[in-house]
């Protein structure tokens, strides 16, 4: 597989980023949905920002308050036997085998802009900002989905209740509408496919189920774009390979002369993201024809293996040119970087089931 790394990578790093709040640094700028409006490329990054702690025995979690419109700040001592703070992300009780109680910084969406896809300018004030109950963690790795003249920017919504998935659409990138929880939790990864399949609309979506099941990938149908069902398995992990700790959908899908084709991230059981592909029938996308044995991009580049958290390439968002595509992603939780792959390669290297 041919893969080009943009020289400029990474196109966007922390520091590139003034922090919206006062007293907090910029630690991410990552996992942006991409997408093409007037003639830009647009980067709608996860800004993930962290109070600054000025003593490091001191862990904080930002947290917002839809009441007062402000973030809260509660502090945890590093030594305190009531906490687990191995993984940076998150602050975990210990002794409970729920995931995490908090997390370390918190993520909103801003927009990034660019002439020729390389160079970004980032704009100073968020474009969507936590706004209700669901997101007082924050909001986290977009995906947009233009339809007709709307764009649907759908993400995580991380609040004490569970990690599920929210809709907002917009015309302009200036005005916008939040049209509420399209998947409860635990609900991450979903990616609207950007036209109607036989008169329907479909998605990707991946649950965390709990008794019995995996992360693992699901599609579900709508008319509207808000009420979802007829949810069907679409795809799973498969032991011993890149895609056998967890998975879900990347980019949008795209349609290509053999079928849908999805970029989606695979991780090992030790958290090593990367990019493979999946094929999808053009008629019933709820049919798998083939699938990557081998990932299409791998964290390898310094900026991809180091980072906030290593080893990891995670994209939200591609922009395809005929046989190009630009498939942009975060890296290491920290940067965005683009690389560009040729679509037939792509198609070339799957095996069919
Ligand atoms: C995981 C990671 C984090 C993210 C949380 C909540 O721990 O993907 O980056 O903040 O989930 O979504």
């Amino acid at each position: 597989m041919n893969v080009y790394r943009y020289e400029q990578n990474p196109l966007m790093a922390p520091a590139d980023v003034k922090p919206y709040h006062d007293g907090f640094e910029v630690i991410g700028a990552f996992n942006a949905g991409v997408t093409t409006f007037n003639d830009e490329t647009i980067m709608l990054l996860r800004v993930a920002e962290r109070p600054i702690s000025e003593d490091s025995a001191i862990v904080k979690a930002p947290i917002y308050n839809p009441q007062t419109n402000q973030l809260e700040i509660f502090e945890f001592k590093l030594d305190d036997p009531a906490y687990d703070f191995s993984d940076p992300r998150v602050i975990r009780e210990n002794g409970s085998s729920q995931g995490f109680k908090y997390l370390t910084s918190l993520s909103y969406l801003r927009i990034a802009r660019s002439k020729d896809g390389r160079s970004f300018t980032v704009d100073d004030q968020p474009f969507i900002y936590p706004a209700n109950e669901l997101e007082t963690y924050g909001i986290e790795d977009p995906r947009i989905t233009k339809i007709d003249d709307t764009y649907y920017i759908y993400f995580s919504a991380v609040s004490p209740v569970g990690v599920g998935e929210s809709l907002v659409s917009t015309k302009d990138f200036a005005a916008k509408e939040h049209l509420g929880m399209i998947f409860a939790p635990e609900n991450k990864d979903v990616l609207i496919f950007p036209e109607k399949i036989n008169g329907k609309y479909y998605a990707i979506h991946r649950p965390v189920p709990k008794s019995n099941g995996n992360p693992e990938m699901w599609i579900a149908e709508s008319t509207n774009l808000v009420h979802w069902g007829n949810h069907k398995f679409l795809l799973g992990l498969r032991d011993g390979m890149w895609d056998s700790g967890r998975m879900g959908g990347g980019a949008v899908p795209f349609k290509t002369e053999k079928g849908w084709l999805e970029l989606y991230h695979g991780a090992s059981k030790d958290h090593r993201y990367c990019m493979g592909a999946v094929l999808l029938d053009l008629e019933d996308p709820t049919k798998v024809l083939a699938r990557s044995d081998n990932p299409i991009l791998e964290p390898e580049a310094p900026y991809e293996v180091e980072g906030f958290f290593g080893n990891v390439v995670f994209s939200c968002g591609a922009v395809v040119e005929g046989d190009v595509v630009k498939m942009y992603y975060g890296v290491a939780d920290t940067s965005m970087a683009c690389a560009e792959l040729s679509v037939q390669e792509i198609l070339d290297s799957l095996t069919y089931l």
